[in-house]
């Protein structure tokens, strides 16, 4: 309940921050999009998990506000980066139903004056799921734009690969539960690379999330699993300012 008022007030304060975790190409030189984390420290708990206070902002019926801050900031984060590093951002279900995420978005990328081609946009894969009559025609509309739309933890939600080729998305995000073993355990990397062929050839895009190791990356790179890379192997989620600083020394 406390926190419920503390929450409340930073949404209406813009509390929340932004942190930024990089995708890379498999070899590590190319910084090609960076994930917004929404962040919140709280006065006196000290920071809060997103899943938390998400999940909370949503009971509440406020996440579509935290959504809007976020992807303003993002926005406009993005723009003092290189042109070739886009933005990607996290939408909650609650997006997906209320009816103007598009229009939001729009309005979002005319203040902010980035261009569509650099802002990708994720949905869950058990949200598309849930809300996929709505979710298509939203979607389609942001696609229309020249944004990216990629499902996150994608293998986590039981959608049918069958229609996978019918879903309004450009990118899959393997969810990390199938990288964790793949050192170890000949049937987990088999399972990736069985997700990853299912999805190749469909013009699909394909980002490993939660590679954290040397060798978790040289067998995704062996067996041409990804096309990007997020994880701690790479970098964790860092300030804004330091994805310009990771940029410049790429280049
Ligand atoms: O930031 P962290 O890596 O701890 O993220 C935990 C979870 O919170 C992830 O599933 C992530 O997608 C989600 N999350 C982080 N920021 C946002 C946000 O701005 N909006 C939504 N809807 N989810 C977010
Ligand atoms: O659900 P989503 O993919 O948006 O989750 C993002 C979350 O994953 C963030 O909390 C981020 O801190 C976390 N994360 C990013 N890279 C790694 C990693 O290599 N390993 C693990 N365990 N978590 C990661
Ligand atoms: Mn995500
Ligand atoms: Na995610």
């Amino acid at each position: 309940q406390r926190l419920k008022a503390d929450l409340r007030a930073a949404v209406d304060q813009h509390a929340i921050t932004v942190v930024y975790q990089p995708m890379f190409t498999p070899d590590g030189r190319g910084l090609v999009c960076c994930e917004a984390l929404a962040r919140w420290h709280h006065p006196e708990k000290g920071p809060i998990a997103p899943n938390i206070f998400i999940q909370i902002a949503e009971e509440m019926g406020i996440v579509t506000e935290i959504t809007e801050q976020v992807l303003r900031r993002a926005c406009f984060d993005c723009q003092t980066w290189p042109e070739a590093i886009g933005v990607s951002v996290n939408l909650s279900v609650h997006d997906l139903r209320q009816g103007d995420l598009a229009a939001t978005v729009e309005r979002i990328l005319s203040e902010t004056g980035l261009s569509a081609k650099r802002l990708h946009l994720e949905v869950t894969e058990s949200s598309l799921i849930e809300e996929l009559t709505p979710a298509r025609a939203v979607l389609d509309r942001l696609r229309g734009l020249g944004i990216t739309i990629s499902i996150d933890d994608f293998g986590t939600g039981f959608s049918s690969l069958s229609y996978l080729d019918t879903l309004p998305v450009d990118v899959v995000k393997i969810d990390r539960s199938f990288v964790r073993n793949i050192g170890q355990d000949a049937r987990r990397l088999k399972l990736l690379r069985g997700i990853v062929s299912l999805t190749r050839g469909l013009d699909i895009g394909i980002v490993v999330e939660g590679v954290e190791t040397r060798e978790q990356l040289s067998l995704i790179k062996k067996h041409n699993c990804a096309d990007l890379i997020q994880g701690y192997v790479f970098s964790m989620p860092i300030a804004p300012h330091a994805i310009a600083a990771l940029a410049e020394e790429a280049e």
